[in-house]
């Protein structure tokens, strides 16, 4: 089988991406793959230490003469959208698994974007070195995360506490690991041979559900051969039928020839990819961007992948639909994970893309007609404010943004138009804290951040009237207003109003604009120094003087008249409480409404996920004060797999030792 693969014409250009949850050793296996491709990495090496992976990795390499890109994912949940742009255009995920099956609840939100992707997958159960339960507990446990029919193509092989080796079930050998090497083939182990047998029964069942001819084929008891249940195997992964569990160490190379082996027979040729995205097979050339950088030496690269015909390097390209067109400025490929420029790249390649102005990720280049539209990030759910140490670095700061959004659009800015803060928002802490580090590499400024300051509002509990007068005399001209208002309570979310009650002329009409203006003025900073809502100002009686009277006056006695009033209308504190949804594992769920209750939030209920089985979504209200920090406290409660969506739902009175405390800083400032 291996001389015959080796001497059919080499494939197109492939990608595989590694996908799965933080730490399952996704880097580790990337670099195994790419030594077992010959490329020789400065940073090999077992028992390394994990540090996380927080942007998509590329590497071009060659397999038995088969061009290959791989992409080495993040798995961490806040860079969730690094995997789902490369998932996008991947022809197939490698999903590196852990072996303790109470993990595998870990896997959901990856097999999710999967699911809704149609993207062909293998399981890669790594650090099988570290297996301790039976593997069918732990294919059971894998189970439960997908929809997707898993069918384990190895069995390892256990002798006393280790595993030794594995058997492919498809063609029924075993192998023996060897130290950094590929395994060497052995007979299966008498003690074995009854457990593979069934499994390679229930494997080639599984591929029967899928084919009539071979459904038959096993009910008249003819065994089919090694090469038919693998065309089987490919067949069923390319359609989405089921996926494969492969098993594996990436820190000693174990299995990982085989998972090489797996993927140049059964990895999708790219025009496969391009179907499931809308992408017809023939046509002008068409490519899409997944992901953009900055931190290419030309610049900007945007990361494609080409899916029709050649790009070539000074060519111009039409941008999406009737967007406009564009030169490529330089492609770039990546061989062993360095750049190295290129003239043109063909269809099924990644290549880097330099200089697209305003060519976002996600787009299209050539005819953008009937492409599925690409994934849309997930909404942000941890925020802090910033600014530029210095003022005069404000503009610098603000082209930063620009490229760092363009980066990372999992990320939002918003420019609050009450508190005049600048607010980036992602999704979680670390997500953040690692957008303003790069935020300072793209444009060398120093940055200041805080915590985001909470939208309070005030209003009034009662009713005061208020007689305020302006009289001075100054030398020859002087001032004179006199104006008695009605300030009272509304009802929440009736907002501000102002009603003249003025009768014969007490206040002439050209003064009454003033009134009104300044009274409206007044409420933008109440008492507790925050906008004064849901109240109502009449003008019920008022004098004035034939000369001395202006604008002006009428002005300064409203304004006065307002802040004497608000202080005596028995002023409160109001917060604003947003909605929230939080989704968790339920064996997380109590954990969820205790930290949820801890932080003010008053618990509406909870239930099933919708298509998320053994997940709950928990609905709270919850101060928006309490928001802050909300992420990092969950991720921790729930191994790091909670997520929540929140929106502003109503303002509410303030507790009153936080309304306490914000008069204490309100009589401070
Ligand atoms: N025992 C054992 N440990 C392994 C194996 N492969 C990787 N590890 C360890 O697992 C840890 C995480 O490995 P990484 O490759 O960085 O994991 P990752 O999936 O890339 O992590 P993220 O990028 O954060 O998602 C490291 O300490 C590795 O040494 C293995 O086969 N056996
Ligand atoms: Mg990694």
């Amino acid at each position: 089988m291996d001389d015959a693969e080796r001497s059919t014409p080499p494939h197109r250009p492939r990608a595989v991406a590694l996908v799965g949850p933080y730490g399952g050793g996704k880097t580790t296996l990337f670099d195994a793959l790419l030594e077992a491709a010959g490329v020789s990495l400065r940073r090999a090496g077992t028992g390394r230490t994990h540090v996380p992976t927080q942007e998509t990795r590329l590497a071009h390499c060659n397999f038995l003469g088969d061009p290959w890109a791989l992409l080495d994912c993040p798995g961490s949940i806040e860079f969730a959208y690094e995997a789902e742009s490369a998932l996008a255009i991947a022809d197939l995920a490698v999903v590196v698994a852990e072996p303790d099956p109470a993990r595998a609840i870990a896997l959901r939100p990856v097999f999710r974007m999967l699911e809704a992707g149609a993207v062909p997958f293998i399981v890669f159960v790594n650090k099988i070195d570290a297996l301790q339960a039976p593997p069918e507990a732990l294919i059971e446990a894998l189970q439960a995360e997908t929809s997707v029919q898993l069918a384990p193509r190895q069995m390892p092989i256990r002798e006393g506490d280790s595993i030794i080796g594995y058997v492919d079930l498809l063609s029924e050998r075993a192998y023996r690991y060897q130290p950094n090497a590929a395994s060497e083939r052995i007979g299966i182990p008498p003690a074995f041979a009854p457990t593979e047998q069934a499994a390679h029964d229930v494997l080639v069942d599984t591929l029967a559900d899928h084919d009539d001819a071979l459904l038959e084929q096993v009910i008249e008891g003819a065994a089919p051969t090694p090469a038919e249940l693998y065309g089987h195997f490919r067949k069923d992964l390319e359609a989405g039928n089921l996926a494969g569990i492969m098993f594996g160490a990436a820190d000693h190379a174990h299995g990982v020839q085989r998972l090489w082996k797996a993927l140049r027979h059964d990895a999708p040729d790219p025009s496969v990819t391009a179907a499931r995205r809308g992408i017809a097979g023939e046509g002008p050339p068409l490519a899409q961007i997944f992901k953009t950088s900055y931190g290419g030496p030309s610049g900007k690269f945007s990361f494609a992948r080409i899916w029709r015909g050649t790009l070539r390097d000074g060519a111009t390209v039409n941008i999406g639909q009737g967007d406009g067109s564009i030169r490529i400025g330089g492609i770039t490929r990546f061989p062993g994970g360095e750049p190295q420029k290129t003239a043109e790249a063909e269809a099924g390649e990644i290549v880097a893309l330099g200089r697209l102005q305003d060519v976002p990720t996600g787009a299209v280049l050539g005819e953008a007609n009937g492409v599925k539209p690409f994934p849309v990030p997930p909404p942000p759910l941890h925020a802090i404010a910033i600014a530029a140490t210095e003022r005069k670095d404000d503009v610098k700061l603000s082209g930063a943004l620009e490229k760092l959004l363009e980066e990372d659009p999992s990320l939002r800015l918003i420019r609050d138009p009450e508190t005049g803060d600048t607010l980036l928002e992602g999704q979680g802490e670390i997500h953040v804290s690692h957008a303003v580090d790069r935020l300072g590499k793209l444009a060398s400024l120093s940055l200041r951040t805080a915590r985001p300051r909470i939208r309070f509002k005030e209003t009034i509990r009662k009713a005061v009237h208020e007689h305020a007068r302006v009289k001075r005399q100054t030398g020859g001209h002087g001032q004179f207003a006199d104006v008695k208002l009605e300030i009272e309570p509304r009802a929440r979310g009736e907002g501000f109003q102002f009603t003249d009650r003025i009768v014969g002329g007490a206040v002439p009409r050209q003064y009454i604009a003033a009134v009104a203006d300044a009274a409206e003025e007044a409420t933008h900073k109440g008492p507790f120094g925050y906008p004064v809502v849901d109240i109502g100002v009449t003008l019920v009686d008022g004098g004035f003087h034939a000369v001395d009277s202006s604008d002006m006056a009428f002005r300064s006695a409203t304004r006065a008249g307002m802040a004497e009033g608000l202080v005596k209308a028995d002023p409160v504190l109001l917060e604003p409480i947003h909605r929230i949804t939080v989704s968790a594992p339920n064996a997380f769920t109590a954990n969820v409404q205790r930290l949820l209750t801890g932080r003010r939030g008053q618990i509406l209920g909870y239930g099933e996920r919708p298509g998320w089985p053994s997940w709950d979504d928990t609905e709270a209200l919850i101060p928006e004060a309490e928001l802050h920090g909300l992420a990092v406290e969950l991720r921790s409660q729930t191994a790091g797999l909670g997520s929540f969506v929140h929106d502003f739902d109503h303002l509410s009175e303030a507790p009153p030792r936080l309304s306490e405390k914000i008069a204490r800083e309100a009589a401070e400032a």
